[in-house]
């Protein structure tokens, strides 16, 4: 099978497929030019299913489930960054990692949420300087006793709410921190779990302190390195009436303090796509971070691939001329099967429904629709569909030296059995 993907036939392929699309008006070498400066962050938390490493730490809460026990993940931070630069290696192009507050390096010491300092993030940045990528975060507002009850930024108790603004703070410092250290804007992403089960008394007093408490964290100039953006939901696992930072409330936050939204694409309802959203929101704010994820009937985080939704998704930011004011994380968590495996295969399909974006022939579509003829339109958008991508794409993964095709599924396979299956046996013993 890989010898079809050797440097000539990618190549030939390439040359063929560049004609077929400069038939429709579309220039291959501009869009992968273009392709090539997307930043994706690959999130962290993939690797050790939404674990981290802090010293004292309770289980998963707060309406994350990663479901499934394929041996051999991450049980430290080196091992997570072993996994990740595996996963990177079979990545085209330059990224970032995407790292949670429960990732800290605490030299077997307790700390609390809200005492975490850039410096217990100091071997990540090392590790990204010299993999010469950037680094994002998240405050994590979960898995932690003062996250129990349900709520964290819009607790009553007053005491509990200044604990968790002071990680938010915390949070944004350890930001600018990556942005400083490694020259590269910085995206810190907020989202706290608080919600309730039932229907509750009082829907409103939980969010007017929401609102107080998120102003109080962005009071202070950051610097304009670090994107601060808070992300909302429908509904989580235990806050299935009643959710405090919904989507509303943060698209109307994020509007008034010009902050960025984060739309999560499992993060609506089910038959609602992020797509036809981009175009509304981008005209009255200047930015959007994107958590890619893919939710099966509901927000299930499973591995994200290049389906209808993402391929709407990048065709409607590139149609929009909106690439730069996107910020594209990936978001899922799959511990069913081998977690390397789930990175590369999200990130990649993301790519592709990016690339397939890129040879959209927008043109004719726009002439078709312009004057008035649908059935045109229609068929163009199709026939796109059997385009020779897998082409281009090849000729992108070949010039960006990593394996082309399927040739890099093999690759996961040699790093389970020559490293992760060491650690599985480690864990029984
Ligand atoms: C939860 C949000 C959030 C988390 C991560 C771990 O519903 O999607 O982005 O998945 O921060
Ligand atoms: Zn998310």
């Amino acid at each position: 099978m890989n010898d079809i993907f050797n440097s000539s036939k990618i190549n030939s392929d390439y040359k063929r497929a560049k004609e077929i699309y400069a038939s429709v008006g579309v220039n291959a070498d501009e869009a992968l030019g273009v392709l090539s400066k997307i930043k994706i962050s690959m999130h962290c938390w993939q690797g050790d299913d939404v674990g981290g490493f802090e010293v004292k730490k309770s289980g998963l809460d707060g309406g994350l489930v990663a479901t499934g026990n394929h041996p051999g993940k991450a049980r430290n931070a080196d091992e997570l960054r072993q996994d990740a630069e595996k996963a990177f290696s079979l990545l085209p192009g330059k990224h970032k990692f995407n790292l949670h507050a429960i990732y800290l390096e605490s030299n077997g010491k307790f700390v609390d949420r809200d005492e975490v300092a850039p410096g217990h993030f100091k071997n990540w940045i090392d590790w990204a300087r010299n993999l010469k990528i950037g680094l994002d975060f998240n405050g994590s507002f979960f898995s932690h006793p003062k996250s129990s009850d349900g709520f964290t930024l819009s607790n009553k108790n007053k005491s509990i709410r200044n604990f968790w603004i002071e990680h938010g703070r915390r949070a944004r410092e350890i930001s600018a921190n990556f942005a400083k250290e490694l020259g590269q804007k910085s995206v810190c992403n907020l989202w706290i779990p608080d919600g309730m089960k039932d229907f509750p008394a009082d829907r409103w007093s939980p969010r007017k302190r929401l609102a107080e408490s998120l102003d109080e964290i962005f009071k202070k100039d950051i610097g304009k390195n670090v994107k601060d953006a808070v992300e909302g939901k429908l509904f989580g696992i235990g806050s299935e009436e009643y959710v405090v930072g919904s989507n509303e409330f943060y698209l109307a936050y994020s509007i008034s303090r010009k902050k960025l939204v984060c739309m999560d694409m499992g993060h609506y309802h089910p038959t609602e796509g992020i797509y036809d959203k981009i175009s509304a929101i981008l005209q009255f704010v200047p930015e959007i971070l994107v958590h890619v994820s893919r939710p099966i009937r509901w927000d299930s985080d499973h591995v994200v691939i290049f389906n209808d939704d993402l391929a709407n998704l990048a065709k409607e930011i590139t149609r929009g001329k909106s690439l730069d004011k996107i910020y594209f994380a990936t978001d899922f968590f799959d511990a069913s099967i081998n977690r390397i495996g789930a990175w590369v295969i999200g990130v990649r399909s993301l790519q592709k429904a990016l690339l397939s974006a890129l040879l959209d022939p927008v043109k004719i579509i726009n002439d078709f629709e312009n004057s008035g003829r649908g059935a045109e339109k229609l068929a163009i958008m199709e026939e796109m569909k059997t385009m020779p991508l897998g082409a281009v794409w090849n000729y992108f993964c070949e010039s960006n030296y990593v394996p082309a095709g399927t040739s890099w599924i093999g690759e996961i396979k040699k790093h389970e059995e020559k490293i992760l299956s060491q650690r599985s046996q480690l864990q029984k013993s």
